[in-house]
């Protein structure tokens, strides 16, 4: 069936990427939206619009009921969950289609499995799919588990089955500990998530954390879109990812692909979906888990292959076949993207809330914004902190890191601080630019200080700049245009707010 309008149950970058794609699709679209987004831009650039609640996320972007009514109440005939929120909430899914509506997204059923780590583990088992090595299912007996920990050898690490972010995750060094961390992550996993359950993995030291975009439809065939390496996080929030990876051959390449391909199939997957890997030194790969929504990071995976994954889950959800086959999918060239948080990477990463005095977005060829501010706009407190997202593509990795450090130098943000200097520091690392970092790059290598001299020559060029143009405008601050007009070019004396 034909989708004739969207409601996008999201805010921010993401409800305006997918509202592009719908309307180049000739899709309306419905923004929903809380009290403190009312003036936001996915506000104005859909077709209608609907108040949902109050600013907290609780009392509106997580509201399905609210969602689905408005969905009602505007003649939508689907409902597209962005990332975050209630993308992979199996309930919510399955209410959409309880009320007659298309979920632009994979089955309830496949949410829920891959919702816990154990029913996804168990669900793949039958499959040729690696896994990191530990016990079979959650933990029973203590002895047993000892038992299991002692046959793989220390370090083993206790993951939480309903788990995210590193929660209710403990490493045990040796079994005396054993005990300990064990309760630990069993009362950390009950107090986060409700649920207890927990396994034992051996521990895997020094990880890279590669994903597996895939694309299924609804008729049984899936194709896997290659890599993107995100290893580089910071406290389990990532940082910077690319596509390809540095360091995935075409053999593995392909053979991490046809193991994702087994993922998706084991649960009849539809719609787009991430297939997590960690990765060891010796370049053997493990299952880690899926993520049944679209990702922040997925407009690498677009820059390298030319398929909008946006366009691809609207068309599986109407019930189309994939528009390719594995055998038309290349890569060409290389796309990296830095995450542009509103956090002082000086300060700890304190969230830096505000207003976007001036906000001024770098181009040219390869470069790409997925953004949902404009400069003059304040940066709200009530949700997550990523304002934007810088996204670079070349013909080789080497291009595409010189046109992101380029990009980063010519993007203008005045009134908040930014992770952007710390992507920066990231992307000139030696370890980063040979491709040996793994997921303790920042923790590794990462110290406030690296910022501190190049932002204090900042900081002045900065508020030079800005006085000089306050002045030129003889106005008492630099207010944007009610139009949105920036600043004009020719006068504007900003410069590179490169770290020396
Ligand atoms: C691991 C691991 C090492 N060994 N599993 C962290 C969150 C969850 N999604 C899985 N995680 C890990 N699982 C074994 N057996 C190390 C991590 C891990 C990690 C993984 C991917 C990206 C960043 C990470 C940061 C710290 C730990």
């Amino acid at each position: 069936m034909k989708i004739r309008k969207l409601l996008v149950a999201n805010r921010g970058e993401i409800a305006l990427r997918v509202m592009r794609s719908a309307r180049e699709m000739g899709i309306a679209t419905v923004a929903v939206f809380s009290e403190a987004d009312r003036q936001s831009l996915h506000v104005r650039y859909a077709d209608e619009a609907v108040c949902i609640g109050e600013a907290a996320s609780s009392a509106s972007y997580l509201r399905g009921e609210k969602i689905i009514a408005a969905a009602q109440q505007t003649g939508a005939d689907a409902i597209h969950p962005g990332y975050g929120f209630l993308s992979e909430n199996a309930e919510f899914a399955k209410a959409v289609r309880a009320a007659g509506l298309i979920f632009v997204g994979p089955s309830a059923e496949a949410i829920a499995v891959m919702g816990s780590k154990l029913a996804a583990k168990e669900a793949v088992g039958q499959y040729d799919i690696p896994l990191v090595p530990g016990t079979p299912g959650a933990i029973q007996e203590i002895a047993e588990a000892k038992a299991v920990a002692n046959q793989i050898g220390y370090p083993v690490l206790i993951k939480a089955s309903a788990g995210g972010g590193g929660k209710g995750m403990r490493v045990v060094e040796q079994e005396a500990d054993f005990e300990e961390q064990m309760q630990r992550a069993v009362s950390e996993a009950t107090s986060a998530f409700g649920d207890g359950a927990v396994f034992v993995e051996k521990y895997i030291g020094s990880p890279k954390h590669i994903e597996i975009q895939i694309l299924g439809d609804q008729h049984g065939n899936v194709a896997y879109l290659f890599e993107r390496e995100c290893s580089v996080q910071r406290r389990h929030q990532k940082v910077v990812e690319e596509a390809p990876s540095a360091i995935v051959s075409p053999e593995m390449r392909r053979a991490m692909g046809e193991a994702a391909v087994k993922v998706a199939q084991a649960c009849q997957y539809y719609g787009a979906g991430t297939v997590e890997f960690i990765v060891d030194e010796q370049r053997n790969f493990y299952f880690l888990e899926m993520n049944t929504r679209l990702q922040v990071e997925h407009p690498v995976t677009e820059m390298i292959t030319g398929i909008d994954l946006v366009k691809e889950q609207i068309r599986i959800a109407q019930g189309e076949k994939l528009s390719f086959q594995q055998e038309d999918l290349r890569i060409r060239g290389h796309a990296i993207e830095v995450r542009v948080y509103a956090e002082d990477p000086k300060n700890n990463f304190l969230p830096d809330i505000g207003k976007l005095r001036v906000y001024q977005r770098p181009q040219g060829l390869g470069i790409r914004v997925d953004d949902g501010f404009e400069q003059g706009m304040d940066i709200p407190i009530y949700y997550d902190p990523m304002i934007a997202k810088l996204i670079t593509h070349g013909k080789d990795r080497q291009e595409a890191i010189e046109r992101m450090k380029q990009a980063i130098d010519t993007y203008q943000i005045v009134g908040i601080e930014t992770t952007l200097p710390f992507c920066r520091f990231v992307l000139e690392h030696e370890a980063f630019v040979d491709g040996s970092f793994d997921t303790h790059f920042v923790a590794q290598h990462y110290r406030p200080e690296v910022l501190a001299q190049a932002s204090t020559e900042d900081d002045k060029t900065v508020a030079a700049a800005l006085a000089g143009w306050v002045h030129s405008q003889q106005s008492p601050a630099a207010q944007p245009a009610a139009n949105g007009a920036s600043a004009p070019q020719a006068i504007s004396p900003w410069r590179k707010n490169r770290l020396a």
